[in-house]
């Protein structure tokens, strides 16, 4: 069955984790409480992408987060991945759950309310919604959208929806009031010397937040 968690949404960048290591973050932030770990490589090609989702399939092996890989459908089904994220430039939704097939979980990046409420819930499992903030770690991205523009996406959408973009610790309660199921983040793990005390700051705020809703 599909099922996943967007509590804690990682995702990995080469650069950015290249102190700790790609895999090694990614197993330190699930053991810090990560839900879901994306491989978001686009340094190399398939080729590259399907060696580190192998070792990061491993490293995850047994735990209960889900590995997703980004933008690349051959290399997602290559490696055995529970799913793939594409852009809005990435070609249809459509066409990548026809190559996925319908186990598989299939993310989408939204902007705008309007592609909110264009999402198949059929087709799409969840949507990423953002930047809540302008980023560093995307470098010409979509204008900020603000927790406004993220409750916005989030009444239109008919699937659950993960918040990204600046996000850190302390956003925690407002990504939760607007309606997100959890939160994306790069810089806040991969930046960080301790990714596992990162991860567990961010979920322990999360679980926090959601007793008091
Ligand atoms: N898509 C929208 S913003 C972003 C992506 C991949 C990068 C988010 O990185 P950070 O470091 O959490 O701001
Ligand atoms: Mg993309």
């Amino acid at each position: 069955m599909k099922t996943f968690d967007l509590s804690l949404y990682l995702v990995l960048d080469p650069g950015l984790c290249a102190g700790t290591g790609m895999i090694e973050t990614a197993r330190a932030a699930v053991a810090g409480g990560a839900t879901m770990v994306q491989l978001r490589d686009k340094t190399g090609g398939t080729d590259r992408l399907v060696e580190t989702g192998r070792d990061l399939m491993d490293a995850l092996a047994g735990t209960p987060a889900r590995v997703i890989v980004n933008d690349d459908v051959t290399a997602a089904i290559t490696i055995g991945a529970h799913g793939l994220h594409i852009g809005q430039g990435d070609g249809a939704a459509d066409e990548a759950r026809a190559r996925i097939g319908p186990a598989m979980i299939l993310g989408l990046s939204v902007e705008r309310p309007d592609l909110a409420a264009g999402v198949d819930p059929a087709v799409v499992d969840y949507i990423g919604a953002g930047p809540v903030f302008a980023t560093p770690t995307k470098p010409g991205h979509h204008a900020p959208i603000g927790f406004d523009g993220l409750a916005g996406i989030v009444r239109a959408s008919p699937v659950p929806a993960v918040a990204i973009g600046g996000l850190k610790a302390p956003h925690v309660g407002d990504v939760l009031a607007a309606g997100a199921d959890g939160l994306a983040v790069v810089s806040a793990i991969c930046g960080e010397s301790d990714p596992r005390s990162a991860a567990h700051a961010i979920a322990v705020r999360i679980a926090a937040s959601r007793r008091s809703i």
